[in-house]
């Protein structure tokens, strides 16, 4: 069936789109759309609907094009065409009408919707903004601040909202195609004018708004260009003609389009959607239908994992051993919910209702009917293996069984049971209600429809699941593993803690990995080596300082100071001499000479430990494929996603500058630490890519 087709039903042209999954405006639908325009011109229609088949109304741009040599009809040329239509144009909207799609209801002279669907200007998530005409029409439809939060924050809204904001003209509940043309109808009846955003006058707004958004948008989008490239086009429409802001829109587009922070911010959006697919998977898989979740264990993880099914629509069963704990882990739970509705994430409606959905218990039996069982206890393996032999008990046949744990052997735990098929391992990161990566954690023995059951799952819960095989700590926090030891041995060596956080942040972490060791908790770490003997705890300036801080009382941020200090009010950190005594002191013990290290050399040797330890991930097929390592880190780890992973980063640095530090650190550091990972010398001396190498496979 052609992607568009173009018919004349009651003196009304009707263009339908027809380009699944998401009706993106690929090069053929561009120019199915003109030439049934061009058609219209000169037909019997009086005027012009355009509506998409499917799911949803066009969902913007074809992202896959996008790197390419552009193709005619260019985006604005083709809306510019439509707005100048001497017949009515109407846009009939239901889904979502993103980016490009949205942008060409704004050329239509109307738009109706249905009241389900949803409008917006995404592209910032991108590391674009409109271009096609967006930055020009809808500060002329809206006003330049409503243009400024659409197209800053990226969010779709309702089309309520957008009619408020002049950019939807009706809404209707039902029968979207017969209401459109019934509309049509009447917008001729009443000799309706062809309403054109081009010729509207953008309503004055003080400089100083562009100056206060610019300082929001340098803070909320740290290290990105596109919101200051977006606000210069929105700022064009202020001072230029219709014509010459379009022109300058282009002009920045263009350049972001071809920019690397687009580039990378569009390979994490295939990343992700790539990820939740299982290599080599047979087809005939049959999901297990879910319903109810058990939940073992009512901490902040339990908690947090109980809210995101609750808040997804599934009924939630909580195991704590007394009542006490239970009564303590749901009053979390009600609080977190609170401080949801304070934000204003949830209505308190919606938040009551999703409550509703969590109920408390203290005995297994009550779990006997649950379709899924998930263990949040915390990392004690035999617990967690004498808590999988009481599900096994306890539980129906066919019910999952899921660890969250985030370091232990998965296949040891379900092998506590006489059902392994049904184990596996669902890793959630703290907060469990926010985060949204999931690792899935495919044991030796799961059945193919486990995993499929619970990859999906994830989804429907809004995670990004991204499936990890079996190794100490999974593709994530096993990577993490060189990068904070890399960490310490800076700090002893030289840094001091504001200068190793300063460095990662500045590239771009959400946060510096010292600051992070203080919010998980040195006693975490500490207690974990303690029941090691001396010589298994690795490198002990990797770890003498944090230890030190655990015996002086510093546990991180729970006790008001671990590597930094913090006001107990407001958590603000602030320098601590103590601290510096303490390092200085535990590299004298060890011998070492504490000499500065610059920024640079911080960044890539914590940045390159990581990718180093992430080829390994990848040669003993723990990630199914590099990009799956990019999305673990970018969602659960505060990578920043304008850098499109660290596997993503390596190849943009070049794998062979990469392997030549990785070598200059293995001669100044030693082999133990910076041996090169075999794949990557590999590919160095193929002179290939990791995306070549992904895409060969
Ligand atoms: C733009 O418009 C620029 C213009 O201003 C100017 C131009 C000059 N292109 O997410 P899903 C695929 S920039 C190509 O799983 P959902 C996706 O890869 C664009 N492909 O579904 C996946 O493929 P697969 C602005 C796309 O129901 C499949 O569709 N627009 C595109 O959870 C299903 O996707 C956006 O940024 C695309 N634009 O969510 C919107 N979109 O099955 C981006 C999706 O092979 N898209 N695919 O893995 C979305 O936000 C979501 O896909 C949407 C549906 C909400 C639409």
């Amino acid at each position: 069936m052609d992607k568009v087709s173009y018919e004349v039903v009651d003196s009304i042209g009707v263009i339908t789109v027809n380009n699944p999954p998401v009706n993106a405006l690929s090069h053929a639908v561009r120019v199915g759309i003109q030439d049934a325009i061009r058609a219209a011109q000169d037909d019997a229609s009086k005027a012009v609907l355009i509506i998409c088949e499917g799911r949803t109304f066009i969902a913007g741009a074809d992202i896959s094009e996008f790197g390419k040599p552009p193709r005619e009809p260019y985006f604005p040329d083709l809306f510019n065409e439509i707005e100048a239509s001497e017949k009515l144009m109407i846009a009939a909207i239901h889904g979502t009408a993103l980016g490009g799609g949205f942008e060409l209801t704004l050329a239509c002279h109307y738009r109706i919707a249905l009241e389900s669907a949803k409008v917006g200007l995404p592209e910032i998530k991108l590391g674009l903004f409109p271009g096609a005409g967006g930055t020009q029409r809808v500060p002329r439809l809206a006003g330049v601040p409503a243009a400024l939060d659409l197209m800053g924050s990226g969010n779709p809204i309702a089309v309520s909202q957008a009619v408020d904001l002049g950019l939807v003209d009706k809404i209707v509940s039902e029968d979207l195609r017969d209401s459109a043309i019934a509309y049509a109808k009447q917008l001729l009846a009443d000799d309706a004018p062809l309403r054109r955003a081009s010729e509207l006058d953008v309503e004055p707004v003080e400089d100083s708004l562009f100056d206060d958004y610019r300082t929001q948008f340098s803070k909320r989008a740290r290290g990105q260009i596109a919101p200051l490239k977006m606000l210069e086009a929105i700022q064009a429409a202020t001072t230029m003609s219709f014509a010459d802001g379009q022109a300058k829109e282009r002009e920045l587009f263009v350049e972001l389009m071809h920019g690397p922070q687009s580039t990378a911010l569009r390979h994490v959006f295939f990343a992700e959607r790539l990820a939740a697919r299982i290599s080599g998977f047979p087809r005939d898989v049959v999901d297990r239908p879910i319903e109810s979740v058990g939940i073992i264990g009512g901490g902040t993880m339990g908690g947090g994992i109980a809210m995101s099914f609750a808040n997804a629509g599934f009924q939630v069963t909580l195991l704590e051993i007394d009542e006490e704990a239970l009564a303590r882990g749901l009053s979390i739970v009600d609080k977190n919910y609170a401080g949801s509705v304070k934000r204003g994430k949830l209505s308190e409606e919606k938040a009551a209702a999703c409550r509703g959905r969590i109920d408390g218990v203290t005995d297994y039996e009550e779990l006997a009917g649950a379709d899924l069982v998930i263990e949040a206890v915390f990392e004690d393996p035999e617990l967690k293996k004498d808590i999988f032999k009481r599900l096994d008990e306890a539980c129906k046949p066919g019910a999952i069984l899921a660890t969250n744990t985030s370091y232990q052997d998965v296949d040891a735990i379900a092998a506590a049971t006489n059902r392994p098929e049904d184990c596996l391992g669902m890793h959630f990161f703290s907060p469990a209600h926010i985060m949204k990566l999931l690792e899935v954690v495919r044991g030796d023995k799961t059945a193919d429809d486990v995993l499929s059951t619970v990859m999906a799952l994830g989804k429907k819960i809004r995670k990004v699941p991204v499936m990890s095989r079996v190794c100490y700590g999974f593709i994530g926090n096993r990577m993490l593993g060189p990068y904070f030891r890399e960490a310490q041995l800076c700090l002893i060596e030289g840094g001091i803690p504001e200068g190793v956080d300063a460095a990662l942040y500045d590239f771009g972490m959400a946060m510096g990995p010292i600051s992070v060791g203080d919010l998980a908790g040195l006693d975490v770490g500490y207690k974990a080596r303690q029941v090691l003997a001396e010589d298994q705890r690795g490198d002990p300036r990797a770890y003498r300082v944090p230890d030190a801080l655990v015996e002086a009382g510093r546990l991180g941020q729970k006790s008001g100071a671990g590597f930094y200090r913090y006001d107990p009010e407001t958590r603000r950190k602030s320098f601590d001499p103590e601290v510096m005594e303490i390092i200085e002191r535990e590299a004298d013990a060890l011998g070492i000479e504490r000499l500065p290290i610059d920024a640079d050399e911080i960044v890539d040797r914590l940045i390159f430990s990581l990718v180093n330890e992430g080829f390994r991930v990848l040669e003993e097929g723990i990630a199914q494929r590099p990009s799956d390592i990019d999305v673990v880190y970018v969602y659960g780890y505060g990578f920043p996603a304008w850098r499109g992973g660290p596997m993503y980063y390596a190849d943009a640095v070049g794998l062979d500058r990469v392997l030549e530090r990785i070598k200059e650190f293995r001669d100044r550091f030693g082999e133990e630490n910076w041996s090169p990972a075999p794949m990557l010398e590999k590919l160095v001396a193929t002179n290939t890519t990791i995306a070549e190498w992904a895409a060969s496979k």
